[in-house]
C-alpha cells in the first residue's frame, strides 16, 4: 500500500486514531483527523498532531472532509453506518480500519485471537508462551495497544499476537493471520451490530483471507464458533473441555493434552493442577493458547512453564483483597452477560454481585439459574439498573445502589466470612466511567479503602 502523498482521513481520535494518524504521516500521507469531540476535549492531543502537519477537524464530522480523500481509516469505536462514512463509500472511497491498515505493514506472522470472552487473557498468555518458546512475540490490538504501534518492532521472524474485536474485524479485507482463534461467540455488542448473526459474521472475518496453509483454532463446545469450520479454507484445529478432538487440545486424566494430526499420538502438555487461573472458562483459554502455541512450534516444556508462571490479567477475575474473611474480585472486563455468567460459575456460591453500567441490549434473565444457585444478593449500579432489576426480579434479593461506591459499601456490610464480593457488571462502563479499566481501578481503590492496605502493591 503506497501512502506517500495520499490524502488520508482518520476518523476518531482515541488510541487507535492517534497512532494511525502519526503512522500515516510518517509514511508521507497528507493526514486529517476528524472527531466528534470538541477541540477542548481533544486539547491533549491536538498540539502534537499540528506539529506533525496533521490537520484536525473537531466537534463533528464534515461531509466535505470525508469526500476530499483517497483513503479513510476508521477507529474501531466508530460505527460503519455513520452517515458520513456511508456517503464516502457510496462515492467509492476505500474505508478500512486501523487493524487492516497496520496488518499490511506488519512483518512476520500474525496470530489473531477473537471471541466474545477470554480474548485478553488468551492473548497475553499466548504471547508469554511464545516468548518462553524463544519466538520473538509482540502483543497488541484490542487489548489496548494499537496494531500500528507494533509495526516498527516487527521482523520477518516475529509473531504478532493480536487480540481482535468484532469492531476491528468488521472493516477488514486483506487481514491474514497465519493462526486465527475463535474462542467463543455469544451475544455482545448487539447495540452496534444489530443482530447476533451480524456480530458473528463480523468475528468470522478473522479467517476470511486465510488459505489452506493457515490454521483456524475453534472451540468445539461453542456451537456458533464451531460452525466456522464449514466455511473456512484454513486447516481447522479444535479445543474442548468436554473430551477428545480430532486435532487440537483437550483435558484427559487431569492433563492438558495435544494431538497434532488426525489419528496421531497424544502429547501430554501440563497437569490441570498447574493452571493458576480461576474458572472453567480459563481452562478453555489455556487450551486455546496451548493449541495455538503448538501450531507455532513451541515445545510442550516451554508451554507448561509459561502457563504455570501466568497470573490473571488485571480486571479479569482479578483477586483484589480479603478482609474479615470476605474475598473481593475485580472482573470489570465482564462487559456482557456471558462473561458475568462465567465469573459467577467460577465460585462455589455465597456471591455478593455488583451488576450494571451501560446496557448493550442484553438479556440479564440469562443469568437466572446462576443467580438462584450461587448468588446471595445483587447490587445494581448505572443506567442499566432498572432494566436489570425488572429482568431478574424475584430470583435473588436486589439492592439498587446507583454508584459503585455505594454498591461496595453495601455489599461489604452484608457479606459474611467465606462470602465473595464480585464486580462482574455484565455491562459496559461508559455511563459512569471512562473505560472498564477505570471502573476496575475505582473498584479496587474502594476495596483498599475499606480493607486497609491488604492486597495493595
Ligand atoms: N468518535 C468519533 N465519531 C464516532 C464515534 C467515536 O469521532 O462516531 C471518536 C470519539 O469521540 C473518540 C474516538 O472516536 O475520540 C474513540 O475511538 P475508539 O472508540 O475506537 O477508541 P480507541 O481509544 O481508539 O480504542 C480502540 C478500541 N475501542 C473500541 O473498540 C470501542 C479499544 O478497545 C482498543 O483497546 C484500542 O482501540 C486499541 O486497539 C476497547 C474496547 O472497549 C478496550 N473494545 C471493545 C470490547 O473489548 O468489548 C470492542
Amino acid at each position: 500500500m503506497e501512502l506517500k502523498g495520499k490524502k488520508v482521513l482518520v476518523v476518531g481520535l482515541g488510541k487507535s486514531g492517534l497512532a494511525a494518524a502519526l503512522f500515516l504521516r510518517q509514511q508521507g500521507a497528507q493526514v486529517t483527523v476528524s472527531d466528534m469531540r470538541s477541540a477542548a476535549a481533544l486539547s491533549k492531543d491536538i498540539p502534537a498532531l499540528l506539529e506533525q502537519g496533521i490537520m484536525v477537524e473537531s466537534g463533528g464530522h464534515g461531509l466535505l472532509t470525508f469526500r476530499r480523500q483517497d483513503l479513510i481509516v476508521v477507529s474501531p469505536g466508530v460505527p460503519l453506518d455513520t452517515p458520513e462514512l456511508v456517503q464516502a463509500k457510496a462515492f467509492g472511497l476505500p474505508v478500512i480500519g486501523e487493524l487492516e491498515l497496520a496488518a499490511q505493514f506488519l512483518k512476520g506472522n500474525i496470530l489473531a485471537i477473537t471471541g466474545s470472552n477470554g480474548k485478553t487473557t488468551t492473548t497475553v498468555l499466548t504471547g508469554e508462551i511464545l516468548a518462553a518458546g524463544g519466538l520473538p512475540s509482540l502483543v497488541g490490538g484490542n487489548i489496548g495497544v494499537p496494531v500500528v504501534e507494533l509495526i516498527e518492532k516487527s521482523s520477518d521472524e516475529s509473531w504478532s499476537v493480536l487480540e481482535v474485536s468484532s469492531f476491528q474485524l468488521e472493516s477488514t479485507r486483506l487481514f491474514h493471520p497465519r493462526i486465527a482463534v475463535i474462542l467463543n461467540i455469544t451475544p455482545d455488542h448487539l447495540d452496534r451490530h444489530g443482530t447476533f448473526e451480524n456480530y458473528a459474521l463480523a468475528k468470522e472475518r478473522i479467517f476470511a483471507a486465510q488459505s489452506a496453509g493457515d490454521f483456524l483454532v475453534l472451540n468445539a463446545d461453542n456451537q456458533r464458533a464451531a460452525n466456522a469450520a464449514e466455511r473456512t479454507a484454513a486447516k481447522v484445529y479444535w479445543f474442548s473441555l468436554e473430551g477428545p478432538v480430532e486435532r487440537g487440545a483437550w483435558v484427559e486424566n487431569g492433563q492438558v493434552v495435544f494431538r497434532g494430526e488426525t489419528g496421531g499420538s497424544i502429547e501430554p502438555i501440563l497437569p490441570l493442577a498447574g493452571i493458576p487461573l480461576k474458572g472453567a472458562h480459563n481452562i478453555e483459554n489455556v487450551l486455546a493458547a496451548v493449541c495455538s502455541a503448538r501450531l507455532a512450534g513451541v515445545p510442550s516444556g516451554a508451554i507448561a512453564r509459561a502457563v504455570a508462571d501466568f497470573r490473571a490479567v488485571e480486571h479479569r477475575l482479578e483477586y483484589v483483597a480479603t478482609a474479615n474473611g470476605v474475598e473481593y474480585y475485580n472482573d470489570s472486563k465482564a462487559t456482557n452477560v456471558d462473561a458475568a455468567a462465567k465469573a459467577i460459575a467460577a465460585f462455589p456460591g455465597c456471591i455478593h454481585l455488583i451488576l450494571g453500567g451501560k446496557d448493550k441490549n442484553s438479556n440479564y434473565a440469562d443469568l437466572s439459574d446462576l443467580l438462584r444457585k450461587r448468588v446471595k444478593a445483587v447490587y445494581t449500579i448505572g443506567s442499566a439498573a432498572a432494566k436489570i432489576e425488572t429482568q431478574i426480579r424475584g430470583m435473588v434479593p436486589i439492592t439498587p445502589c446507583e454508584t459503585l461506591e455505594r454498591a461496595v459499601a453495601t455489599a461489604s456490610k452484608a457479606a459474611h466470612p467465606g462470602d465473595v464480593v464480585l464486580l462482574s457488571p455484565a455491562c459496559s462502563s461508559f455511563d459512569q466511567f471512562a473505560s472498564y479499566e477505570h471502573r476496575g481501578r475505582v473498584f479496587k481503590e474502594l476495596v483498599f479503602d475499606r480493607t486497609g492496605s491488604s492486597g495493595r502493591g
